[in-house]
Protein backbone atom coordinates (compact mmCIF):
# COMPACT_ATOMS: atom_id res chain seq x y z
CA UNK A 1 0.00 0.00 0.00
CA UNK A 2 1.22 3.82 -0.60
CA UNK A 3 -0.49 4.42 2.50
CA UNK A 4 -1.67 2.97 6.09
CA UNK A 5 -3.38 5.19 8.38
CA UNK A 6 -3.38 3.22 11.87
CA UNK A 7 -5.19 5.75 13.66
CA UNK A 8 -8.90 5.35 13.15
CA UNK A 9 -11.14 7.75 11.27
CA UNK A 10 -13.71 9.33 13.50
CA UNK A 11 -17.43 9.95 13.07
CA UNK A 12 -19.45 13.52 14.30
CA UNK A 13 -20.81 11.40 17.32
CA UNK A 14 -17.52 10.60 18.97
CA UNK A 15 -17.28 14.36 19.63
CA UNK A 16 -18.09 17.28 21.97
CA UNK A 17 -17.59 20.84 21.97
CA UNK A 18 -15.82 22.42 25.05
CA UNK A 19 -17.60 25.89 25.77
CA UNK A 20 -16.06 29.17 25.74
CA UNK A 21 -16.45 32.88 26.72
CA UNK A 22 -20.17 33.88 26.26
CA UNK A 23 -20.61 37.65 25.38
CA UNK A 24 -23.28 40.23 24.82
CA UNK A 25 -22.00 40.02 21.07
CA UNK A 26 -22.69 35.98 21.23
CA UNK A 27 -26.44 35.79 22.69
CA UNK A 28 -28.36 33.95 20.47
CA UNK A 29 -30.32 37.10 18.80
CA UNK A 30 -26.92 38.68 17.83
CA UNK A 31 -25.63 35.15 15.79
CA UNK A 32 -25.96 35.23 12.09
CA UNK A 33 -25.71 32.16 10.45
CA UNK A 34 -24.65 33.40 7.02
CA UNK A 35 -22.30 31.38 5.36
CA UNK A 36 -20.38 31.61 1.55
CA UNK A 37 -22.20 29.03 -0.69
CA UNK A 38 -19.74 29.51 -3.08
CA UNK A 39 -16.37 31.37 -4.05
CA UNK A 40 -17.19 34.29 -6.35
CA UNK A 41 -14.37 36.30 -8.31
CA UNK A 42 -16.31 39.19 -7.44
CA UNK A 43 -18.66 39.45 -4.20
CA UNK A 44 -21.83 38.52 -5.16
CA UNK A 45 -24.55 38.55 -2.27
CA UNK A 46 -26.63 35.50 -3.91
CA UNK A 47 -24.24 33.44 -3.34
CA UNK A 48 -24.54 32.96 0.43
CA UNK A 49 -27.23 31.09 2.13
CA UNK A 50 -28.93 32.69 4.87
CA UNK A 51 -28.89 29.13 7.31
CA UNK A 52 -25.77 26.74 6.84
CA UNK A 53 -28.11 23.97 5.89
CA UNK A 54 -28.86 22.39 2.17
CA UNK A 55 -31.26 19.83 0.97
CA UNK A 56 -29.44 16.86 -1.20
CA UNK A 57 -29.81 16.07 -4.53
CA UNK A 58 -32.05 13.19 -4.12
CA UNK A 59 -35.28 12.05 -5.74
CA UNK A 60 -37.31 11.37 -2.55
CA UNK A 61 -35.61 14.86 -1.16
CA UNK A 62 -35.35 18.00 -3.19
CA UNK A 63 -38.39 18.20 -5.87
CA UNK A 64 -39.68 21.99 -6.45
CA UNK A 65 -41.59 22.22 -3.79
CA UNK A 66 -38.79 21.54 -1.01
CA UNK A 67 -36.48 23.62 -3.21
CA UNK A 68 -38.93 26.92 -2.80
CA UNK A 69 -39.32 26.63 0.57
CA UNK A 70 -36.07 25.91 1.58
CA UNK A 71 -34.96 29.48 -0.39
CA UNK A 72 -37.71 31.13 1.24
CA UNK A 73 -36.44 30.14 4.84
CA UNK A 74 -33.04 30.88 3.85
CA UNK A 75 -31.33 27.63 2.22
CA UNK A 76 -31.21 25.47 -0.95
CA UNK A 77 -32.16 22.08 -2.24
CA UNK A 78 -30.39 20.61 -5.45
CA UNK A 79 -33.28 19.40 -7.51
CA UNK A 80 -31.44 15.63 -8.04
CA UNK A 81 -29.82 14.87 -12.01
CA UNK A 82 -31.64 11.30 -11.77
CA UNK A 83 -34.04 11.72 -14.41
CA UNK A 84 -33.95 12.92 -17.68
CA UNK A 85 -32.59 16.42 -18.74
CA UNK A 86 -35.78 18.44 -19.71
CA UNK A 87 -37.98 17.28 -17.09
CA UNK A 88 -35.31 18.56 -14.51
CA UNK A 89 -35.11 21.87 -16.51
CA UNK A 90 -38.38 22.02 -16.40
CA UNK A 91 -38.28 22.08 -12.46
CA UNK A 92 -35.63 24.74 -12.61
CA UNK A 93 -38.28 26.76 -14.52
CA UNK A 94 -41.11 26.22 -12.12
CA UNK A 95 -38.92 27.29 -9.28
CA UNK A 96 -37.95 30.51 -11.53
CA UNK A 97 -41.35 30.98 -12.25
CA UNK A 98 -42.80 30.72 -8.87
CA UNK A 99 -43.46 34.31 -6.97
CA UNK A 100 -44.13 34.07 -3.45
CA UNK A 101 -47.89 34.35 -2.78
CA UNK A 102 -48.99 34.47 -7.08
CA UNK A 103 -50.91 31.22 -7.74
CA UNK A 104 -51.40 30.44 -11.23
CA UNK A 105 -55.00 29.31 -11.08
CA UNK A 106 -56.79 26.69 -12.35
CA UNK A 107 -60.02 28.66 -13.92
CA UNK A 108 -63.32 26.88 -15.17
CA UNK A 109 -66.04 28.25 -18.16
CA UNK A 110 -68.87 29.69 -17.41
CA UNK A 111 -70.89 26.65 -18.85
CA UNK A 112 -69.64 24.39 -16.05
CA UNK A 113 -72.57 22.88 -14.15
CA UNK A 114 -72.69 23.45 -10.73
CA UNK A 115 -72.79 20.07 -10.06
CA UNK A 116 -69.19 19.28 -12.05
CA UNK A 117 -68.08 22.17 -10.10
CA UNK A 118 -68.59 20.66 -6.89
CA UNK A 119 -67.11 17.50 -8.13
CA UNK A 120 -64.09 19.40 -9.01
CA UNK A 121 -63.57 21.03 -6.11
CA UNK A 122 -63.30 17.99 -3.97
CA UNK A 123 -61.33 16.22 -6.79
CA UNK A 124 -58.74 19.27 -6.10
CA UNK A 125 -59.03 19.88 -2.50
CA UNK A 126 -59.40 23.73 -3.27
CA UNK A 127 -62.91 25.72 -3.47
CA UNK A 128 -61.92 28.99 -5.29
CA UNK A 129 -62.14 28.70 -9.19
CA UNK A 130 -61.70 32.01 -11.70
CA UNK A 131 -64.24 31.95 -13.79
CA UNK A 132 -62.25 32.77 -17.78
CA UNK A 133 -63.46 32.93 -21.59
CA UNK A 134 -61.42 30.97 -24.31
CA UNK A 135 -59.24 34.00 -24.54
CA UNK A 136 -58.45 34.05 -20.50
CA UNK A 137 -60.21 36.86 -19.96
CA UNK A 138 -62.12 37.42 -16.27
CA UNK A 139 -65.41 36.76 -16.24
CA UNK A 140 -65.93 36.27 -12.42
CA UNK A 141 -64.78 34.51 -9.89
CA UNK A 142 -67.16 31.18 -7.83
CA UNK A 143 -65.60 29.59 -4.20
CA UNK A 144 -67.90 27.29 -2.12
CA UNK A 145 -70.05 30.37 -0.35
CA UNK A 146 -71.67 31.01 -3.89
CA UNK A 147 -73.70 27.81 -4.05
CA UNK A 148 -75.22 24.59 -3.21
CA UNK A 149 -75.33 21.90 -4.39
CA UNK A 150 -78.35 20.57 -3.73
CA UNK A 151 -80.59 23.47 -4.92
CA UNK A 152 -77.92 24.63 -7.50
CA UNK A 153 -76.68 21.68 -9.33
CA UNK A 154 -78.27 22.49 -12.82
CA UNK A 155 -77.51 25.67 -12.58
CA UNK A 156 -74.24 27.08 -14.80
CA UNK A 157 -71.48 28.53 -12.77
CA UNK A 158 -72.25 32.15 -14.78
CA UNK A 159 -75.22 32.10 -12.55
CA UNK A 160 -73.76 31.69 -9.42
CA UNK A 161 -70.48 33.09 -9.74
CA UNK A 162 -69.21 36.93 -8.50
CA UNK A 163 -69.38 38.80 -11.90
CA UNK A 164 -66.18 40.34 -13.27
CA UNK A 165 -67.78 44.12 -12.30
CA UNK A 166 -68.11 43.52 -8.63
CA UNK A 167 -64.92 42.42 -8.38
CA UNK A 168 -61.62 44.49 -7.12
CA UNK A 169 -58.31 43.02 -9.24
CA UNK A 170 -54.80 44.13 -9.60
CA UNK A 171 -53.13 45.02 -13.34
CA UNK A 172 -50.25 43.80 -13.65
CA UNK A 173 -48.75 43.61 -10.07
CA UNK A 174 -45.99 41.39 -9.30
CA UNK A 175 -45.08 42.28 -5.36
CA UNK A 176 -46.97 40.82 -2.57
CA UNK A 177 -46.98 44.06 -0.64
CA UNK A 178 -48.85 45.92 -3.31
CA UNK A 179 -51.26 43.12 -3.66
CA UNK A 180 -51.54 43.21 0.01
CA UNK A 181 -52.51 46.58 -0.21
CA UNK A 182 -55.26 46.39 -2.66
CA UNK A 183 -56.76 43.04 -0.46
CA UNK A 184 -56.83 44.91 2.39
CA UNK A 185 -59.40 47.44 1.05
CA UNK A 186 -61.83 44.74 -0.41
CA UNK A 187 -63.87 42.04 1.32
CA UNK A 188 -62.68 39.46 -1.03
CA UNK A 189 -60.51 36.42 0.28
CA UNK A 190 -58.73 36.51 -3.23
CA UNK A 191 -57.35 39.22 -5.76
CA UNK A 192 -57.56 37.91 -9.34
CA UNK A 193 -54.21 39.80 -11.08
CA UNK A 194 -54.89 40.81 -14.63
CA UNK A 195 -52.66 41.97 -17.49
CA UNK A 196 -53.94 45.06 -19.29
CA UNK A 197 -56.36 43.08 -21.45
CA UNK A 198 -58.13 41.68 -18.85
CA UNK A 199 -56.54 38.51 -19.05
CA UNK A 200 -56.38 36.60 -15.77
CA UNK A 201 -52.27 35.77 -14.79
CA UNK A 202 -52.91 34.72 -10.79
CA UNK A 203 -54.50 34.44 -7.87
CA UNK A 204 -53.53 36.16 -4.68
CA UNK A 205 -54.73 34.49 -1.64
CA UNK A 206 -55.19 36.78 1.54
CA UNK A 207 -54.66 33.73 3.53
CA UNK A 208 -51.50 33.44 2.24
CA UNK A 209 -50.34 37.08 2.66
CA UNK A 210 -48.86 36.46 6.29
CA UNK A 211 -46.81 33.80 4.86
CA UNK A 212 -45.20 35.55 2.16
CA UNK A 213 -44.36 38.45 3.55
CA UNK A 214 -42.85 37.03 6.65
CA UNK A 215 -39.65 35.56 5.31
CA UNK A 216 -36.37 38.00 6.15
CA UNK A 217 -34.22 34.89 5.31
CA UNK A 218 -35.18 34.10 1.41
CA UNK A 219 -32.56 33.61 -1.00
CA UNK A 220 -33.16 35.29 -4.58
CA UNK A 221 -31.79 35.37 -7.83
CA UNK A 222 -30.63 39.40 -8.98
CA UNK A 223 -34.25 39.08 -10.80
CA UNK A 224 -36.09 38.80 -7.24
CA UNK A 225 -36.83 35.28 -8.56
CA UNK A 226 -36.10 32.30 -5.54
CA UNK A 227 -32.32 31.03 -6.07
CA UNK A 228 -32.31 27.70 -7.76
CA UNK A 229 -29.46 25.03 -7.66
CA UNK A 230 -29.20 21.55 -9.62
CA UNK A 231 -27.21 18.44 -9.53
CA UNK A 232 -25.85 17.56 -12.57
CA UNK A 233 -23.16 14.47 -13.34
CA UNK A 234 -20.22 13.57 -15.58
CA UNK A 235 -22.09 11.58 -18.44
CA UNK A 236 -24.37 13.83 -20.39
CA UNK A 237 -23.09 17.45 -18.60
CA UNK A 238 -22.91 18.94 -22.25
CA UNK A 239 -26.66 18.43 -22.93
CA UNK A 240 -27.75 18.88 -18.99
CA UNK A 241 -25.61 22.19 -18.34
CA UNK A 242 -26.75 24.28 -21.36
CA UNK A 243 -30.55 22.64 -20.50
CA UNK A 244 -30.43 24.10 -16.97
CA UNK A 245 -28.65 27.38 -17.42
CA UNK A 246 -31.34 28.72 -19.85
CA UNK A 247 -33.90 27.75 -17.35
CA UNK A 248 -32.13 29.91 -14.97
CA UNK A 249 -30.20 27.71 -12.60
CA UNK A 250 -27.95 29.65 -10.32
CA UNK A 251 -25.98 26.62 -8.91
CA UNK A 252 -24.73 23.83 -10.37
CA UNK A 253 -22.77 20.21 -7.88
CA UNK A 254 -21.53 17.19 -9.18
CA UNK A 255 -23.16 14.27 -8.06
CA UNK A 256 -20.93 11.42 -6.83
CA UNK A 257 -19.88 9.66 -4.46
CA UNK A 258 -16.36 9.01 -5.39
CA UNK A 259 -15.85 13.01 -6.83
CA UNK A 260 -11.71 12.43 -7.07
CA UNK A 261 -11.70 11.63 -10.88
CA UNK A 262 -10.75 12.74 -14.31
CA UNK A 263 -14.37 12.96 -15.40
CA UNK A 264 -15.29 15.51 -12.43
CA UNK A 265 -12.20 17.56 -13.94
CA UNK A 266 -13.45 17.21 -17.20
CA UNK A 267 -17.12 18.60 -15.97
CA UNK A 268 -15.38 21.37 -14.30
CA UNK A 269 -13.11 23.03 -16.69
CA UNK A 270 -16.42 22.72 -19.46
CA UNK A 271 -18.60 24.38 -17.40
CA UNK A 272 -15.81 27.04 -16.34
CA UNK A 273 -15.25 27.67 -20.37
CA UNK A 274 -18.79 27.71 -21.31
CA UNK A 275 -20.70 29.77 -18.02
CA UNK A 276 -17.90 30.98 -15.96
CA UNK A 277 -20.76 32.62 -14.15
CA UNK A 278 -22.48 29.72 -12.92
CA UNK A 279 -20.01 28.08 -9.89
CA UNK A 280 -19.80 24.27 -9.53
CA UNK A 281 -19.59 22.20 -6.44
CA UNK A 282 -16.96 19.35 -6.94
CA UNK A 283 -17.84 16.25 -4.96
CA UNK A 284 -17.56 13.77 -3.18
CA UNK A 285 -14.19 13.50 -1.27
CA UNK A 286 -12.41 12.62 2.01
CA UNK A 287 -8.79 13.55 1.33
CA UNK A 288 -6.89 16.44 1.25
CA UNK A 289 -5.86 15.17 -2.24
CA UNK A 290 -9.34 15.46 -3.68
CA UNK A 291 -9.96 18.88 -2.53
CA UNK A 292 -6.43 19.73 -4.10
CA UNK A 293 -7.33 17.81 -7.23
CA UNK A 294 -11.28 19.68 -7.82
CA UNK A 295 -10.39 23.22 -6.68
CA UNK A 296 -7.15 23.06 -9.44
CA UNK A 297 -9.61 22.52 -11.87
CA UNK A 298 -12.41 25.11 -11.18
CA UNK A 299 -14.29 23.73 -8.07
CA UNK A 300 -15.77 26.78 -6.31
CA UNK A 301 -17.55 24.47 -3.47
CA UNK A 302 -16.38 20.95 -2.62
CA UNK A 303 -18.51 18.37 -0.71
CA UNK A 304 -17.29 16.12 2.11
CA UNK A 305 -18.01 12.79 2.72
CA UNK A 306 -18.38 9.29 1.53
CA UNK A 307 -20.28 6.58 3.07
CA UNK A 308 -21.58 7.90 5.97
CA UNK A 309 -25.40 9.33 4.81
CA UNK A 310 -28.00 7.31 6.31
CA UNK A 311 -29.19 5.48 3.01
CA UNK A 312 -26.02 4.81 2.16
CA UNK A 313 -23.81 1.13 1.90
CA UNK A 314 -21.06 2.62 -0.17
CA UNK A 315 -18.47 1.13 3.11
CA UNK A 316 -20.03 -2.22 3.30
CA UNK A 317 -20.35 -2.29 -0.75
CA UNK A 318 -16.71 -1.07 -1.85
CA UNK A 319 -14.84 -1.16 1.47
CA UNK A 320 -14.10 3.01 0.20
CA UNK A 321 -15.11 5.82 2.80
CA UNK A 322 -13.78 7.67 5.87
CA UNK A 323 -15.59 8.64 9.08
CA UNK A 324 -17.27 12.12 8.60
CA UNK A 325 -15.63 13.67 11.11
CA UNK A 326 -12.03 12.95 9.77
CA UNK A 327 -13.27 13.73 6.48
CA UNK A 328 -14.26 17.73 7.48
CA UNK A 329 -10.89 17.70 9.90
CA UNK A 330 -8.34 16.66 6.90
CA UNK A 331 -10.64 18.96 4.12
CA UNK A 332 -11.21 21.86 6.41
CA UNK A 333 -6.68 21.90 6.72
CA UNK A 334 -6.75 21.95 3.13
CA UNK A 335 -9.20 24.20 2.10
CA UNK A 336 -6.83 26.67 5.12
CA UNK A 337 -3.96 25.84 3.43
CA UNK A 338 -5.13 26.91 -0.06
CA UNK A 339 -6.80 30.04 1.37
CA UNK A 340 -3.37 31.14 2.64
CA UNK A 341 -1.75 30.40 -0.72
CA UNK A 342 -3.86 31.99 -2.86
CA UNK A 343 -6.60 33.96 -1.15
CA UNK A 344 -9.45 32.07 -2.37
CA UNK A 345 -11.57 30.77 -0.02
CA UNK A 346 -13.46 27.84 -1.10
CA UNK A 347 -16.50 26.47 1.01
CA UNK A 348 -16.60 22.94 1.80
CA UNK A 349 -19.88 21.06 2.89
CA UNK A 350 -20.60 18.11 4.92
CA UNK A 351 -22.80 15.77 3.21
CA UNK A 352 -24.16 12.06 4.78
CA UNK A 353 -25.32 10.84 7.87
CA UNK A 354 -25.90 14.31 9.90
CA UNK A 355 -28.83 13.30 11.37
CA UNK A 356 -29.92 16.42 13.92
CA UNK A 357 -28.85 19.58 15.62
CA UNK A 358 -25.67 18.61 17.65
CA UNK A 359 -24.01 16.96 14.11
CA UNK A 360 -24.52 20.04 12.59
CA UNK A 361 -23.27 21.91 15.17
CA UNK A 362 -20.11 19.41 15.43
CA UNK A 363 -19.58 19.53 11.23
CA UNK A 364 -19.36 23.40 11.29
CA UNK A 365 -17.15 23.54 14.05
CA UNK A 366 -14.87 20.98 12.69
CA UNK A 367 -14.69 23.24 9.71
CA UNK A 368 -17.64 22.71 7.59
CA UNK A 369 -19.49 26.04 5.88
CA UNK A 370 -22.50 24.29 5.08
CA UNK A 371 -23.90 20.55 5.44
CA UNK A 372 -25.83 18.82 3.19
CA UNK A 373 -28.85 16.66 4.26
CA UNK A 374 -31.32 13.97 2.88
CA UNK A 375 -32.93 11.90 6.07
CA UNK A 376 -33.74 15.29 7.65
CA UNK A 377 -35.67 16.77 4.77
CA UNK A 378 -36.98 14.18 3.51
CA UNK A 379 -39.33 13.79 6.63
CA UNK A 380 -40.91 16.88 6.39
CA UNK A 381 -44.26 17.61 4.07
CA UNK A 382 -41.89 19.47 1.15
CA UNK A 383 -40.50 16.39 -0.01
CA UNK A 384 -42.01 14.67 -3.37
CA UNK A 385 -43.12 11.56 -1.59
CA UNK A 386 -46.67 10.66 -0.14
CA UNK A 387 -46.99 9.47 3.31
CA UNK A 388 -48.19 6.14 4.49
CA UNK A 389 -48.74 4.66 8.01
CA UNK A 390 -46.55 1.37 9.20
CA UNK A 391 -47.83 0.04 12.27
CA UNK A 392 -50.12 3.13 12.84
CA UNK A 393 -46.81 5.26 12.38
CA UNK A 394 -47.20 8.37 9.88
CA UNK A 395 -43.67 7.91 7.38
CA UNK A 396 -42.50 8.92 4.74
CA UNK A 397 -40.45 6.80 1.65
CA UNK A 398 -36.64 7.40 1.97
CA UNK A 399 -34.30 6.01 -0.77
CA UNK A 400 -31.20 6.57 -1.60
CA UNK A 401 -29.66 7.89 -5.22
CA UNK A 402 -27.42 4.81 -5.47
CA UNK A 403 -30.52 2.35 -4.73
CA UNK A 404 -32.26 0.53 -7.39
CA UNK A 405 -35.15 2.25 -7.36
CA UNK A 406 -33.75 5.45 -8.00
CA UNK A 407 -31.44 4.23 -10.61
CA UNK A 408 -34.14 2.39 -12.38
CA UNK A 409 -34.90 5.30 -14.90
CA UNK A 410 -31.47 5.37 -16.35
CA UNK A 411 -30.07 2.16 -15.74
CA UNK A 412 -32.32 0.70 -18.50
CA UNK A 413 -30.87 2.80 -20.94
CA UNK A 414 -27.44 3.06 -19.85
CA UNK A 415 -26.06 0.08 -18.44
CA UNK A 416 -26.77 -2.84 -16.07
CA UNK A 417 -27.28 -2.83 -12.75
CA UNK A 418 -24.48 -5.10 -10.99
CA UNK A 419 -24.68 -4.19 -7.71
CA UNK A 420 -26.40 -1.33 -5.32
CA UNK A 421 -24.44 1.41 -3.17
CA UNK A 422 -28.04 2.42 -1.32
CA UNK A 423 -31.29 1.30 0.80
CA UNK A 424 -34.94 1.99 0.38
CA UNK A 425 -36.73 2.82 3.63
CA UNK A 426 -38.85 5.05 5.81
CA UNK A 427 -38.43 7.65 7.67
CA UNK A 428 -40.82 9.18 10.26
CA UNK A 429 -43.06 12.25 9.21
CA UNK A 430 -42.38 15.75 10.77
CA UNK A 431 -44.52 18.09 9.46
CA UNK A 432 -43.79 21.34 7.71
CA UNK A 433 -40.02 22.37 7.27
CA UNK A 434 -41.25 26.11 8.41
CA UNK A 435 -42.40 24.41 11.53
CA UNK A 436 -39.10 21.93 12.65
CA UNK A 437 -36.66 24.26 11.39
CA UNK A 438 -36.67 27.09 14.25
CA UNK A 439 -35.92 24.42 16.82
CA UNK A 440 -32.65 22.75 14.73
CA UNK A 441 -31.47 26.90 14.34
CA UNK A 442 -31.91 27.52 18.15
CA UNK A 443 -30.18 24.31 18.74
CA UNK A 444 -27.01 25.25 16.81
CA UNK A 445 -27.50 29.36 17.79
CA UNK A 446 -27.11 28.13 21.28
CA UNK A 447 -24.11 26.19 21.07
CA UNK A 448 -22.45 28.60 19.33
CA UNK A 449 -23.55 30.94 21.90
CA UNK A 450 -21.62 28.93 24.54
CA UNK A 451 -18.69 28.62 22.25
CA UNK A 452 -18.34 32.41 22.01
CA UNK A 453 -18.86 32.76 18.65
CA UNK A 454 -20.95 34.81 16.76
CA UNK A 455 -20.69 33.41 13.41
CA UNK A 456 -19.57 30.48 11.38
CA UNK A 457 -16.28 31.82 11.02
CA UNK A 458 -15.72 32.25 14.11
CA UNK A 459 -16.93 28.93 15.07
CA UNK A 460 -14.03 27.59 13.43
CA UNK A 461 -11.51 29.96 14.90
CA UNK A 462 -13.06 29.46 18.54
CA UNK A 463 -14.03 25.67 18.42
CA UNK A 464 -12.69 23.51 21.25
CA UNK A 465 -13.51 19.90 20.44
CA UNK A 466 -13.05 17.12 22.55
CA UNK A 467 -12.85 13.22 21.30
CA UNK A 468 -15.59 11.47 23.61
CA UNK A 469 -15.43 7.93 24.92
CA UNK A 470 -18.27 5.55 24.43
CA UNK A 471 -19.17 5.70 28.06
CA UNK A 472 -19.15 9.25 28.56
CA UNK A 473 -21.71 9.08 25.15
CA UNK A 474 -23.89 7.22 27.71
CA UNK A 475 -23.04 9.91 30.64
CA UNK A 476 -24.50 12.41 28.61
CA UNK A 477 -27.97 10.81 27.96
CA UNK A 478 -30.31 10.50 30.63
CA UNK A 479 -29.32 7.75 32.75
CA UNK A 480 -29.98 6.16 36.20
CA UNK A 481 -33.77 7.49 37.07
CA UNK A 482 -36.97 6.03 35.61
CA UNK A 483 -38.92 7.49 32.83
CA UNK A 484 -41.61 5.98 32.79
CA UNK A 485 -44.17 5.44 29.30
CA UNK A 486 -46.74 8.08 30.07
CA UNK A 487 -48.06 9.77 33.07
CA UNK A 488 -51.47 7.11 33.46
CA UNK A 489 -48.07 4.63 34.60
CA UNK A 490 -47.97 5.76 38.14
CA UNK A 491 -50.65 5.72 40.57
CA UNK A 492 -49.98 8.21 43.65
CA UNK A 493 -49.19 6.59 47.40
P1 LIG B 1 -28.39 11.54 5.04
O1 LIG B 1 -28.57 12.99 5.33
O2 LIG B 1 -27.67 10.81 6.13
O3 LIG B 1 -29.67 10.86 4.67
O4 LIG B 1 -27.41 11.44 3.79
C1 LIG B 1 -27.69 12.03 2.54
C2 LIG B 1 -26.50 11.87 1.63
O5 LIG B 1 -26.25 10.49 1.38
C3 LIG B 1 -26.64 12.48 0.27
O6 LIG B 1 -26.41 13.87 0.24
C4 LIG B 1 -25.59 11.72 -0.54
O7 LIG B 1 -24.30 12.25 -0.38
C5 LIG B 1 -25.61 10.37 0.10
N1 LIG B 1 -26.36 9.39 -0.67
C6 LIG B 1 -27.46 9.56 -1.42
N2 LIG B 1 -27.80 8.37 -1.95
C7 LIG B 1 -26.90 7.51 -1.50
C8 LIG B 1 -26.83 6.09 -1.80
O8 LIG B 1 -27.74 5.52 -2.38
N3 LIG B 1 -25.75 5.45 -1.41
N4 LIG B 1 -26.03 8.13 -0.70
Amino acid sequence: PKKIHLEPSRTLMEFRLLPGLTTEQTLIHNISLRTPMAYQEEEDSKYYLNIPIVAAAMQSVSGVKMAIELAKLGGTAFIYCSQPIESQAEMIRQIKRYKAGFVPPETVSPDMLIRDLYELTRQRGYNTFPVVDEQKHLLGIITKNDYDVKPHGDLTVKERMIPRKELTVGVNIDNIKQANTLLRETHQSVLPIVDEQDRLLFLVFRKDIRNHLDNPHEILDEHKRYFASAAINTHDYMERVPALVEAGVDFLAIDSSDGHSVFQQKTLEWVREHYPHIPVMGGNIITEDGFDFLVEHGARAVKVGMGSGSICITQEQKGTGRGLATAIIKVAEARDRYFKKSGRYIPIVADGGIVNSKDIVIALALGADYVMMGRYFARMDESPTEKVTIHNRVMKPYWGEGSARAREWKEARYHQLIFVEGVEGFVQYAGKLRDNLPETLAKIKAAMSSVGAANIRELHEKAELEVVSALSIREGKAHDIYLPGSENDYTAI
